[in-house]
């Protein structure tokens, strides 16, 4: 096929022949954004469409609030909630809010985009949390840490530079999914960064913080703790020090006079070298409050996160477990923190690994707001060169049962405020956006940004179901079949990934710096905490009583079941066990016969991939078809890699034949 459908987004593209013929829309919201989203999205499904702004005879959609439409809210609804309802052929979006008609109006664009009559579409949609969030960790040079998409959509050469329409549409892209908080910087806040809060930058903020604030998406800066020393004034960043939350105070004063809007901080402190309130033998709460102290009159927030630990340790050391940290350091002080401090908490103990357990401060913390932290970004899993959807891990944690107020306590359960109503929680992401035309570098890579945005508004969502919506609505024009091998790809993704990298359950294996590609033992003598143990009897973390008692962090019967090999599932073995190579997993296998046998399965189904795409080529857009047979290719490369590394690693040290006798290099 030779027509480029290559498209940017989700959204409606302009490369999009209207199937509809008009449209009548009556505005009764003021909202300047939802005209431009009218005109600039529904535009492009419909041939001509007229917008007014009283409700005539003419009218077939009506947006606008219960108050401004007159129309009754018999249901109890969230501010950002929203209905669509027809009523004598004309469709109603209603909110309690302007925020909420924003989202109802983008929900009414896709479900129209997706094929629905407007007739039929009815609905009724609140958030499961007001906390929606996307972190960036964009540097100003323009470099992304671990960004796999290009450089920086918001900085270059250590200034402020962004193309505002590109924003727009990225507001927007946020927007139809439901994002209404984002920080744009790096939380390892270097030298130039650190300035992002003095007078001048905080000018240059104003205009991106209007553009995200038009969509309803607050701005949020990584600050540096040390910042009262490093902009030259104070010899201490002390938090109980009566000059440094003077500090703060003004500074954070002086921010809210230029972006009266703003969010507030996130902060990473005491990890990984940046700079925190432990120098001064205070607590994170100490700290956080400070700062909380100084936004609490603006409304302003700080997200603290969790992500600390030891990372200077010395391998040698065996008492010492990294998994542990989050929890040793945050439980205790459950209930010492402000009302307007959340805590930041990694989905995992450890670092976004392909498989993970579910922190155990996720449930923990009663007293305490905090928010989960998922990696859009694909650092530990391929690194948008192989095909990772990540929602079918995220929904395993979200319906993870941490059993904390007896069965059915689910994570999402508890993001959504239903476990303990007096915190506040919600969920944040590290974002895979940069500047490369399709925004996330592997196209694929885009169901990864709006799955995460669908799944912070309704964590129920099926993986499938999301997939289904993004492979819909991104390729309207490509043949049903194609969807479908698509949306295959796309779930069956993560478990080709985890098939052919680090086994049940006991990550890293990566290479060291920059984390793409095989070494096994890369990390092994480092003093990052990120160990497997493999000696010629066995492998894996023991995180049990007898070993570090990470498992006690859970609450009963959750830790008894990864405490008990007999009934810690497979998949997470090695995270919480160290086993000899010969043990009998569930699945009726050896250890090291699943670790060949996954490692050669991987292969093959990404050669799977390559042939289920191969052979859709006249069926798809050359360029799409180029661009994911590249990815493919590529990934491939790096499958074989793997299997090839880790099976004669494991092969070398147990010296155990593969049962298959395939090759296997020695
Ligand atoms: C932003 C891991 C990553 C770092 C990242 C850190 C964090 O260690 O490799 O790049 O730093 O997590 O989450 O703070």
């Amino acid at each position: 096929m030779n027509a480029s459908t290559f498209t940017t987004c989700w959204l409606p593209n302009d490369k999009q022949v209207p199937t509809i013929s008009s449209l009548h829309i009556t505005l009764c919201s003021q909202a300047k954004v939802l005209e431009r989203v009218c005109l600039t999205y529904l535009n492009r499904l419909y041939n001509k469409i007229e917008i007014s702004r009283t409700m005539t005879s003419q009218s077939e959609i009506i947006i606008g609030t219960f108050n401004e439409t007159n129309q009754e809210c018999q249901i109890e609804m969230e501010l950002d909630g929203f209905i669509i309802r027809n009523e004598q052929r004309k469709t109603y979006v209603l909110s309690l809010s302007e925020q909420g008609l924003l989202y109802g109006t983008f929900h009414l664009i896709e479900q129209l985009q997706l094929g629905s009559k407007r007739e039929d579409i009815s609905v009724v949609q609140n958030p499961s949390t007001h906390i929606r969030m996307l972190n960036h960790w964009d540097n100003m040079d323009g470099t992304i840490e671990r960004g796999y998409a290009g450089r920086s959509i918001f900085f270059d050469q250590d200034e402020l530079s962004y193309d505002a329409k590109r924003i727009q549409q990225y507001a927007d892209l946020l927007a139809s999914v439901g994002i209404n908080k984002i920080s744009i910087n790096n939380v390892n806040v270097h030298r130039v960064e650190t300035k992002l809060i003095t007078e001048s930058k905080l000018r240059e903020l104003k205009e991106l913080a209007d553009i995200f604030s038009e969509n309803y998406i607050t701005l949020y800066l990584s600050i540096n703790y040390a910042s009262p020393i490093e902009l030259g004034e104070l010899q201490t960043a002390d938090p109980l020090d009566d000059e440094v939350k003077t500090w703060w105070k003004q500074q954070t004063k002086r921010i809210y006079q230029t972006i009266p809007g703003f969010g507030g901080f996130i902060v990473k402190a005491d990890s990984e070298h940046r700079p925190g309130p432990f120098t001064y033998g205070r607590t994170h709460a100490d700290g956080a409050n400070m700062l909380a102290k100084a936004l609490a009159p603006f409304g302003g927030n700080v997200f603290w996160r969790c992500f600390v630990y030891d990372c200077l340790q010395d391998w040698r050391d065996r008492t010492t477990d990294r998994a542990r940290a989050a929890f040793d350091h945050f439980q205790k002080l459950d209930g010492e923190f402000d009302d307007n401090v959340i805590l930041q908490i990694k989905n995992g103990p450890m670092d976004f690994q392909v498989r993970e357990p579910v922190s155990p401060l996720i449930g923990a913390l009663k007293a305490t707001n905090y928010v989960i932290e998922f990696q859009v970004t694909q650092e530990y899993t391929g690194q948008q060169i192989d095909l990772c959807y990540l929602m079918p891990q995220w929904s395993e944690v979200l319906a993870f049962d941490t059993q904390i107020k007896g069965e059915g306590t689910t994570v999402s359960d508890i993001l959504s405020g239903n476990v303990y109503p007096s915190i506040q929680t919600g969920i944040t992401a590290v974002v895979n956006v940069g500047n490369d035309s399709n925004w996330t570098g592997h196209e694929f890579a885009q169901a990864n940004l709006y799955g995460y945005g669908r799944l912070a508004w309704n964590p129920r969502l099926t993986a499938r179901t999301i997939a289904n919506d993004w492979v819909n609505s991104t390729y309207p024009s490509v043949n049903e079949e194609v969807k479908q091998m698509i949306e295959k790809m796309l779930m069956e993704s993560w478990v080709v990934y985890e098939n052919y990298t680090a086994p049940l359950g006991v990550g890293w294996m990566v290479k060291t710096g920059h984390h793409y590609g095989p070494d096994v033992n890369g990390y092994e003598y480092s003093p990052w905490g990120t160990y497997h143990f493999s000696d010629r009897d066995g492998i894996g973390v023991d995180r049990t009583k007898s070993g570090s008692n990470y498992v006690n962090q859970y609450t009963e019967p959750v830790a008894e079941v990864y405490e008990d090999m007999t009934t810690c599932p497979d998949e997470l073995l090695l995270f919480f066990h160290h086993v000899p190579y010969t043990h009998k997993l569930h699945s009726g296998k050896t250890v090291i016969q699943h670790i060949y046998d996954s490692h050669f399965e991987g292969v093959k189904q990404v050669e799977r991939l390559i042939l289920a795409w191969q052979q859709s080529k006249d069926e798809l857009p050359d360029d799409l078809y180029e661009h994911i047979s590249h990815k493919l290719n590529a990934q491939l490369e790096n499958a074989k890699e793997w299997r090839d590394k880790v099976n004669t690693y494991y092969y070398r040290v147990s010296g155990i034949h593969d049962q298959h006798d395939r090759k296997i290099y020695r």
